[in-house]
C-alpha cells in the first residue's frame, strides 16, 4: 500500500490499490450498451470547440494556444511539397504538420495527475504531495528538470505523469452513456455557483435520472460566450459569466459520490464555479478547487471542460431527452496530465 490513511470522503482503494481508471471503471460492457441504446436517429453533435479557442491567453496566462508549423526535411518545408523533386516519376503533392499547444487549452480532460493534494498520506504527521489513490509527486508524478538555456517553452521539457496520466482513461475507452445537465436553461447566462438544492430541483424539473457509470455533461452557456468573443476574450465579462457547479457546497459534492456519475464534464471553464484568485487571502486550509480535489484527487473522476454543449442541448430539449451516446477520447499520449478532445454525442 502507498497510503495508511486516505483523505476523509475518498475513495482510494476501492479499485485496487494500483487503480488509475477510477470511476471509469464503472463504465461497463452493460453502460456502453446503455449509450448505443439510445441512439435512435443517427445524428452526430460535435462536442469540441474549435482547439484554437478561447484565442489568446487571457483565460489562463499560463497556456498557450496552438501554433501550427510544418515538418522539414533537407532545412526545407513539408509543405505542398511535390516528391517529383525526390523522383521524377512521383505525383504525389505531400504536407505534413506539427502542433505546439498546452494540452489543457481549450476542449481538454484532466486526469488524476491534474490536482493532487498536501496530504499526510504516510500518517507520519507531515502532509505529503498525493494525488488519486497515494501517487506521488515526484516519484510517480515528475517535474522536469529545468534547463535554462533552452528556448522558453522548452525551458521544463520532460515532465512525466508515470502514473495517472491522461492515457489510463484514452485506454479504458471514454464512451458511455451521456446525461445533460442543462443549467442554462434555468439560469441563462447569470453567473452563479449552483448548489445542490438548486440542482435537485432542476434535474427534477427536466426529468433528469443520473445513474451509476452515467457520463454527466453539464451545459452552462459560457462556450457559446467564448465563441461570441471570436478568440478575442474579454477578461472581464468572462469573470461575470454563466453557472458553474458549487465546489464549496459538501451537499453537492456528496451527490456527485453518491450519484454513482463515472466522469463530469462542462462547457465552462472548471465545472466548478472558481471563487477569488490565487492570491486571495484563506481564513484557514482549504484547497482552491474544492470540486477539483473531491473529483481527481479525492474519487478518481475525470473532469472534462471547454466542452460544446449548445448544439446538443437545444436538439434534446426540442425532443424531449436528456441521455446520448458519448465518445470523447483523449489522446493516448503516455505521460500527460491533459489532453484536447473532439467529443461526438450520437442520438
Ligand atoms: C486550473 O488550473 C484552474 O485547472 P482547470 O483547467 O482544471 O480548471
Amino acid at each position: 500500500m502507498r497510503w495508511k490513511q486516505k483523505p476523509q470522503g475518498s475513495n482510494w482503494g476501492e479499485f485496487g490499490p494500483d487503480d488509475q481508471r477510477g470511476r471509469m471503471n464503472w463504465v461497463t460492457r452493460e453502460k456502453v450498451l446503455q449509450g448505443v441504446a439510445e441512439v435512435k436517429e443517427g445524428i452526430t453533435f460535435c462536442c469540441s470547440l474549435p482547439l484554437d479557442y478561447p484565442g489568446g491567453q487571457v483565460l489562463n496566462p499560463r497556456r498557450a494556444p496552438p501554433r501550427l508549423a510544418a515538418t522539414s526535411r533537407d532545412g526545407r518545408q513539408f509543405f505542398c511539397r511535390p516528391l517529383y523533386e525526390f523522383n521524377e516519376n512521383m505525383t504525389d503533392v505531400i504536407c505534413d504538420d506539427q502542433v505546439l499547444m498546452a494540452l489543457q487549452y481549450s476542449t481538454q480532460w484532466d486526469s488524476f495527475a491534474h490536482v493532487g493534494g498536501r496530504f499526510d498520506a504516510d500518517g507520519d504527521g507531515k502532509p505529503e504531495l498525493v494525488f488519486y489513490n497515494g501517487f506521488r509527486a515526484e516519484q510517480d508524478v515528475v517535474p522536469a528538470k529545468e534547463n535554462p538555456s533552452a528556448e522558453p517553452w522548452a525551458k521544463f521539457e520532460g515532465t512525466q505523469a508515470k502514473a495517472l496520466g491522461i492515457q489510463n482513461l484514452a485506454e479504458h475507452g471514454a464512451q458511455g452513456r451521456g446525461v445533460l445537465i442543462d443549467l442554462h436553461h434555468h439560469f441563462g447566462r447569470k453567473r452563479y455557483a449552483v448548489g445542490y438544492d438548486d440542482l435537485m430541483k432542476l434535474l427534477e424539473a427536466d426529468k433528469v435520472k443520473v445513474e451509476k457509470g452515467d457520463m454527466v455533461c453539464i451545459y452552462t452557456g459560457f462556450a457559446d460566450v467564448l465563441l461570441e468573443m471570436k478568440k478575442n476574450p474579454d477578461a472581464k465579462l468572462l469573470n461575470e459569466t454563466c453557472t458553474g457547479l458549487d465546489g464549496r457546497d459538501p451537499k453537492l459534492l456528496k451527490w456527485i459520490t453518491d450519484s454513482g456519475l463515472a466522469c463530469l464534464l462542462a462547457d465552462n471553464y472548471a465545472v466548478e464555479l472558481i471563487q477569488g484568485a490565487l492570491t486571495d487571502p484563506l481564513p484557514r486550509k482549504q484547497p482552491w478547487l474544492p470540486l477539483h480535489e473531491h473529483c481527481l484527487f479525492k474519487n478518481g473522476i475525470h473532469l472534462g471542460e471547454m466542452f460544446y454543449f449548445a448544439e446538443l442541448a437545444r436538439w434534446l430539449r426540442a425532443h424531449g431527452r436528456n441521455r446520448f451516446l458519448f465518445t470523447a477520447p483523449p489522446l493516448r499520449l503516455p505521460g500527460a496530465v491533459g489532453s484536447p478532445a473532439t467529443p461526438i454525442a450520437t442520438v
